[in-house]
């Protein structure tokens, strides 16, 4: 968000303001914070003027400016109302030097999982990509998929459904009901870089959250068919602010990772580019790999997926 903009919003969420004294704190002219107050009346902020100047009536659903509006964590939003795959868009924009983006869209009409394989992203749905560059080796960028995976976890759990994570990097309903094991969120991470640095990381997150579940595959479900319709704005900024906090941190990704997730514990069905095998399922690695005992033997599984049969 512009300066200015992002200045005048902040003084108006302390409480209302006169033009003048908004021109005075900022350094700005009278004419120039008018302009800004018609530019975030535009965005969709209810700006009132009354008695004591300008007010901050109300905030739009969802959008750039919404989003970035008390967000604590360091990242600017691109949004777009529709879009082919935002993690297209911020590979781009990556690969044009962006850090520190997030790329929102309100609808995919190309979203893509892991594998080639599609994401069916309706109107409703966050579908972000983040853009970060972060000073790490390449075999530590799992790690950001982890943090992605439990910063969603928690945001989700925050409005009331029960989740937990399904090795790699799902985040379903917790349980054996009959709505456990059901998907409701997932990564896709992107890179670039060499063997010993990386140059830039796409982390893609797509949460089913005000979405039917008619408009989703048939073992998928979203927050909204859980618990009720969630506030986007609220889910993005939470998710974000979780996630910043996670990729600053990232020694203690695993242990979260851990708690959180279901797989561990679980007699699992791997299905992996070359093979399928059963096994219990027992630990993860720093690299995000899933440990497997299979017929007493250890098998780590770096790239695949794999399916809960039943607890070990
Ligand atoms: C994933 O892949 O779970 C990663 C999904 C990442 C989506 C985000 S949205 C923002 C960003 N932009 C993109 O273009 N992508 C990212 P994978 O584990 O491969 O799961 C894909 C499988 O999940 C599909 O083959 C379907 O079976 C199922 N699926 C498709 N859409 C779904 C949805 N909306 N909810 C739950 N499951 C879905």
């Amino acid at each position: 968000m512009q300066e200015t903009r992002r200045a005048i919003l902040e003084e108006l969420a302390a409480g209302a303001v006169t033009g003048p004294a908004l021109a005075d704190r900022l350094g700005v002219s009278r004419a120039a914070v008018w302009k800004h107050v018609e530019a975030l009346r535009e965005a969709g902020f209810d700006v009132r003027s009354g008695d004591d100047g300008y007010e901050l009536v109300d905030v739009p659903a969802y959008g750039a400016m919404a989003v970035e509006f008390g967000l604590d964590a360091p990242y600017e939003i691109a949004f777009h109302e529709r879009l082919d795959s935002t993690n297209a868009v911020a590979r781009e924009r990556a690969a044009a030097g962006a850090s520190n983006l997030v790329v929102l869209a309100n609808e995919q009409t190309g979203g893509r999982g892991r594998r080639e394989r599609s994401w069916d992203s309706p109107s409703g749905g966050v579908w972000a990509s983040i853009v970060v560059r972060p000073d790490v080796p390449p075999a530590r960028v799992p790690l950001l998929t982890l943090a992605a995976a439990v910063a969603v976890t928690e945001a989700v759990r925050a409005v009331g459904v029960d989740a937990a994570i399904k090795w790699p990097n799902d985040v379903i309903v917790h349980g054996t009901g009959e709505r456990g094991g059901r998907k409701l969120a997932g990564v896709l991470t992107e890179m670039a870089g060499e063997s010993s640095r990386v140059s830039w990381v796409v982390v893609g997150i797509g949460v089913n959250a005000n979405v039917r579940a008619a408009d989703l595959p048939s073992d998928a479900t979203s927050v909204s068919a859980e618990t009720g319709a969630v506030d986007r704005r609220d889910l993005v900024q939470a998710i974000l602010e979780r996630f910043a906090a996670r990729a600053a941190d990232l020694d203690a990704v695993l242990p979260a990772w851990n708690e959180h997730a279901a797989t561990l514990g679980q007699h699992v069905r791997v299905e992996t580019p070359t093979e399928t095998f059963e096994g219990d399922a027992v630990d993860v690695t720093e690299t995000g790999a899933l440990v497997v005992d299979s017929d007493g033997q250890r098998r780590t599984v770096h790239a695949g997926d794999c399916e809960h049969l039943r607890p070990v």
